[in-house]
């Protein structure tokens, strides 16, 4: 639109055309304001009824609230108005007008259920509680590229249709593929592993991951957005000194470039970003520091995978993000490579926040024999994983890497309830379209 002005770029003395939403009228007898909202903020508009055309005044008090306008008029100084300028209007435009029966209400005086939100995500956007969210996703992604970048990885993009799955057979999303079995991708982890055996050594990709979870919880989807590093040469403790800083830096790129959207979520005073190293517990410690607690029924034991009720008592003990190391190997996926000097221990690890599991990753078995015989272990045919298997054969780095969940930083770095405010439009169980 020519000669828009942002509403937070309106300064006295100026005459502007500003445009966005109704987002409130408040007629006070001879005076009345309209509030107009852009995605830079507010700005007051005034009609003084005796003092305009009356034809300016119907228009601009009788436009539904949330209709999209455009007001031409002076900007003043105004002690009293909420961002202390407001304009007097020369002229109205009512560009799209709004039904008045809205579904849910953006100015956030009635308050609306998620799934009413969630079909309605236009509307809730216009809330800046929401927007902030997703205004400090986007600069979650862009500070964890240029943590990758200050890292030397190059970032990749690897197909989402594939023939198989990886983290186990019982997740997948079948689709038909010109007649074909085909897959919805659930991990990059094979494509990332044959890349660092190519010229490109280092890479990250941030893209879809699919997975048909059986249980509809506040923590999971079924279409979710996993950061995946993977790095030759490195060995598992360089990949979780990787995992640190992209998690870090993340954090770091929000205290610094949102204020705005963190005083919109009240978070402005507690907001801190991770110091320091996170400390590194074996699994062995972890089960050991579960069980003195006595607050699971059963004791755990070596086998065991942690449970959500034990990853709480663990997050409150440790009070900060953690690592666990040295999984038991048979709880690992066939690529997670053992130690050498125990096969029964793995290099592989999970980085936590208190709250939840952020992270899997570890070192990767690249031995074509040792790889071919984890298949066999896990009950997996070789044969139809021959595409990646046989790349070990022409000169395969050791190498190591990891998959952060993105919904899950954002929904544990903003104290979010329900991983589903952490998309825009989630997919889950119930849910489709939008
Ligand atoms: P008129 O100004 O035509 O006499 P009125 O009597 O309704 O109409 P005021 O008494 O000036 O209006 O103000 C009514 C209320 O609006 C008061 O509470 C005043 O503080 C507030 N008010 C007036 N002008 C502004 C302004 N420009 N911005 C914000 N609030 C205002
Ligand atoms: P894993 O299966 O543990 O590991 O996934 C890695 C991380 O992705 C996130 N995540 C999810 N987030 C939301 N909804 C889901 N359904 C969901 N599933 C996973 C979690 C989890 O920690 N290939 C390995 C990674 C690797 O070794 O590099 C993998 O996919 O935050």
């Amino acid at each position: 639109m020519e000669n828009r002005t942002y509403t937070a770029d309106a300064a006295p003395g100026d005459t502007v055309t500003v445009a966005g939403w109704v987002h409130e009228i408040r007629d006070l007898g001879g005076i009345a304001f309209l509030i107009l909202r852009d995605t830079t903020g507010k700005i007051q508009v005034k009609f003084e009824k005796d003092e305009m055309d009356d034809d300016l005044v119907d228009t601009g008090l009788g436009v539904q609230r949330e209709s999209v306008i455009s007001v031409t008029g002076d900007v003043e100084e105004e002690p009293r108005a909420p961002t202390g300028v407001e304009v007097t209007p020369e002229s109205v435009d009512v560009i799209s007008e709004a039904d008045p029966e809205l579904p849910l209400d953006p100015s956030g005086k009635v308050d609306a259920e998620l799934p009413t939100r969630l079909d309605n995500r236009t509307l809730d956007l216009r809330k800046d509680e929401v927007k902030a969210i997703f205004e400090i996703r986007a600069e979650v992604l862009r500070s964890v590229r240029e943590a990758f970048r200050e890292l030397d990885c190059t970032e990749i993009n690897t197909p989402k249709i594939v023939a198989t799955g990886t983290e186990g057979g019982t997740e997948l999303f079948p689709i038909t593929y010109f007649g074909q079995e085909a897959f919805m991708n659930q991990s990059p982890q094979l494509f990332k592993q044959l890349m660092v055996g190519s010229g490109l050594e280092r890479v990250f990709e941030i893209g879809p991951i699919f997975r048909a979870e059986e249980h509809n919880t506040p923590r999971h989807l079924n279409e979710a957005t996993s950061i995946d590093f993977e790095s030759a040469f490195y060995d598992h403790t360089e990949a979780m000194d990787a995992c640190e800083h992209v998690v870090q830096s993340a954090y770091e790129g929000v205290a610094e470039n949102c204020q705005d959207e963190l005083e919109a979520l009240g978070l402005e005073d507690e907001f801190a970003a991770p110091e320091g190293d996170f400390p590194r517990l074996t699994y062995e410690e972890a089960l050991d520091r579960i069980n003195a607690t006595g607050e699971l029924d059963e004791p755990l034991v070596w086998g065991d995978d942690l449970s959500t009720e034990a990853e709480h008592v663990l997050g409150q003990e440790v009070g900060e993000h953690y690592f666990i190391t040295d999984w038991p190997s048979e709880i690992k996926p066939f690529y997670i490579k053992d130690h050498d000097d125990d096969a029964e221990v793995s290099t592989g690890f999970d980085m936590m926040h208190p709250s939840m599991e952020l992270v899997s990753g570890g070192q990767r078995e690249h031995r074509f024999d040792h790889l071919v015989e984890g298949f066999e272990q896990q009950g997996l045919d070789p044969e139809a994983f021959e595409y990646y298997t046989k790349m070990f054969k022409y000169g395969m780095p050791p190498h190591a890497g990891w998959g952060l969940g993105g919904e899950r930083l954002i929904m544990t770095m903003l104290g979010l309830e329900n991983i589903r405010e952490a998309v825009l439009f989630p997919r889950d169980r119930q849910r489709l379209s939008p």
